[in-house]
């Protein structure tokens, strides 16, 4: 059904550069780099990727080549350079520098990110593309000579633990320092092991060319962020918010979703997820994957388990074994900073304040005279002034902007984080995974935590999450759809993405089929009826949600059939909460779990009508739909639009 097909059309690169022969690219090498930098590119033999970046040198002509071999001192070079040319500056505690971006670019920038497409593809309804010819002169005209006067900086690092059947090796090429310290923050450099990695994937690399141009706000209309899908290779220019730039993100997540999507229908899957471990009864870990949209607590709930492994991104296969296995692409968190404080994530902040000296970079936050950090919802007094701040110089809590970005960052490594499972995340046999998880913002209508009862009921969760935009995304407003989290990171028609889950997660090849699950943490009072303001839950409710799920998928707990799914009963949760020392009155959980019914028949309605719309929908999707439909007005029938858990 391959409706992608890999390298057809133009490589734009490599039109551009023109070169062609390892010959020819060990001449440009030559040219333009010193003698260490020579004996450094002299130990890779992949011959297309030695092609591939010497194209990349000959389009975007830099005066020089460093290359990146992640040795101690070229980690040290990065960020002594990210200071010196002013993409960095020192903050107070050692190790920790701050970066802005340009205020127009303090997120993904949506309508200025395309995927290069061939004439007749079809990509997802949700994205953004521009047909092959227009691309290329769109690049020709932005990024030929981008880098004269400049040095190009060369990384390989993996996307994976070296050896992981699921992990692939990508080139990030920029000319920002800032982008090459994030990166050394979050991937593990394979510099050495390149060529074997390749080998394992079969000859695949992805490619990354970014510069950041001459960066200015008047030029942001000129910002890029392109993926050529049948080239595996991204370009970026005029822009340096690490989520536009360091494309071995978000960027090359969209070739692994095409990847599994088109080529590894029903033993692998992409996905927007953190994966983390809870330990349970004696002692026994038990690992969930979960989606949730950006924005809606990924980092908060990976942070909550054990043994954490990830916060964003999860590549899962099926193993010769049967089990369902997950690594995290990653071994840093790009996280955003508001409302991370002591009472709800102290992992985090022993690392943030210093108490476990960290190595940190911050981005888009205020920064006082004294240069210490400070952001919304940091449970910390605010400071009478910022003289640095990432939308003027001087702030002060009567400026108009919120003392940080809401999508302000921080780029820490796994590793300075106590409750990382490191031997577990950089194991190339991945952790076991047991439990799926779907959230979103969703104020009114789902209950706290329900598992479905089929493969294709966990399948429909993931389609029908909805969120509140958040900012993330610039320029997003409104509750959109969001369908498993990922569609952003989609490229192909979303009949294509939801029929590759079907396979996965209905494949006979799985011995124990997960527990697939749906998270709410955003419900409200006024969506209940009750007297009370706000949420219903808090933040240190997610270690019940988990903690549930865990007893759950190891058969401790029962639970009590709904139309939507399995729903906890109350004296497990009631356990759970005084684990965590907060009382859970019956009434909060009648609150919590109670059908309302009207909202989730909206919202299936809803779920319908956008489905109907695509193409060659999967089938099934419509059947859980409907039976669900059904179930819950038969109930409503009987008793009321609001369907108490004991009629249940
Ligand atoms: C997200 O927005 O989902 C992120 C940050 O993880 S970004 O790199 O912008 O994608
Ligand atoms: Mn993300």
């Amino acid at each position: 059904m391959a409706r992608l097909e890999l390298k057809k059309g133009v490589d734009i690169v490599a039109d551009l550069g023109g070169v062609k022969t390892l010959d020819e690219a060990k001449a440009i090498f030559a040219d333009k780099c010193d003698a260490a930098n020579l004996a450094k590119v002299g130990t890779i033999k992949t011959e297309d990727a030695l092609i591939k970046i010497a194209n990349a040198v000959a389009m975007m002509q830099p005066d020089s080549v460093w290359f990146n071999s992640g040795s101690e001192e070229d980690c040290q070079y990065a960020r002594d350079m990210a200071i010196e040319n002013g993409e960095e500056f020192k903050m107070k505690l050692p190790n920790q520098t701050c970066h802005f971006d340009l205020p127009e670019d303090q997120g993904r920038m949506v309508s200025q990110t395309f995927y290069i497409v061939n004439e007749d593809e079809d990509i997802s309804v949700l994205a953004k593309k521009m047909v092959r010819s227009e691309a290329y002169e769109d690049i020709k005209g932005k990024m030929v000579g981008i880098m004269k006067g400049r040095t190009m900086l060369v990384s390989i690092w993996n996307r994976g633990p070296a050896g992981a059947k699921a992990a692939v090796p990508a080139i990030m090429i920029t000319d920002s320092f800032y982008v090459v310290h994030s990166g050394n923050i979050l991937y593990p450099n394979v510099f050495s092991s390149f060529d074997s990695e390749v080998s394992r994937t079969g000859g695949i690399f992805f490619c990354n060319c970014h510069s950041t141009g001459d960066l200015c706000s008047e030029n942001i209309p000129n910002a890029r962020i392109f993926m050529d899908r049948s080239w595996f290779t991204c370009y970026s220019c005029m822009c340096t918010y690490a989520g536009n730039t360091l494309l071995l993100k978000k960027g090359n997540h969209r070739f692994t979703v095409d990847l599994c999507t088109y080529y590894r229908q029903e033993s692998m899957l992409s996905e927007h997820m953190f994966i983390t471990g809870m330990t349970g009864p004696g002692g026994r870990v038990t690992f969930m994957a979960g989606a949730a949209p950006s924005g809606c607590g990924k980092t908060t709930t990976a942070m909550v388990g054990t043994n954490f492994i990830g916060d964003d991104l999860a590549q899962i296969w099926i193993e010769n074994d049967g089990t369902i296995r997950g690594v995290n692409p990653e071994i840093g968190i790009f996280g955003i900073i508001k409302d991370v404080n002591w009472e709800g994530d102290p992992y985090l902040m022993k690392c943030i304040s210093g108490q476990k000296p960290s190595e940190l970079i911050w981005s888009n936050i205020g920064v006082d005279a004294d240069l210490n950090p400070h952001w919304e919802g940091s449970g910390e007094e605010l400071p009478a002034k910022c003289i640095k701040h990432y939308s003027a110089q001087e702030w002060t809590p009567a400026s108009d902007e919120p003392v940080s970005n809401p999508n302000a960052r921080f780029t820490l490594s796994c590793e300075q984080i106590e409750n990382y499972d490191q031997a577990s995340a950089t194991s190339s046999a991945g952790v076991d995974l047991k439990v799926i998880t779907y959230s979103g913002r969703d104020a009114d209508t789902m209950v706290p935590v329900w598992v479905a009862r089929t493969p294709d009921e966990g399948v429909a969760i993931g389609a029908s999450i909805v969120s509140k935009a958040t900012a993330t995304e610039v320029g997003a407003t409104g509750v959109n759809r969001q369908p498993w989290a990922n569609a952003p990171f989609t490229p192909g028609p979303l009949s294509d993405y939801m029929d590759a889950q079907f396979k996965f997660f209905n494949s006979d090849k799985i011995k124990n089929k997960p527990v697939m699950a749906g998270l709410n943490y955003f419900l409200t009072h006024e969506a209940r009826g009750s007297n009370g303001k706000g949420l219903l839950g808090e933040k240190k409710d997610v270690k019940v949600w988990l903690g549930w799920l865990e007893l759950y998928a190891n058969n401790d707990v029962e639970a009590i059939e709904t139309p939507i799914g399995f729903i906890p009963k109350y004296e497990d949760l009631k356990k759970l909460f005084d684990g965590i020392d907060k009382e859970y009155p019956k009434s909060l959980y009648d609150m919590q779990f109670a059908l309302y019914v009207d909202n989730i028949v909206k919202r299936l309605d809803l779920q319908t009508e956008a489905y109907s719309k695509e193409k060659d929908l999967p089938p099934q999707l419509f059947k859980v739909y409907e039976k669900q439909k059904a179930e819950l007005l038969a109930l409503k029938e009987k008793f009321g639009a609001v369907v108490a858990v004991e009629n249940l």
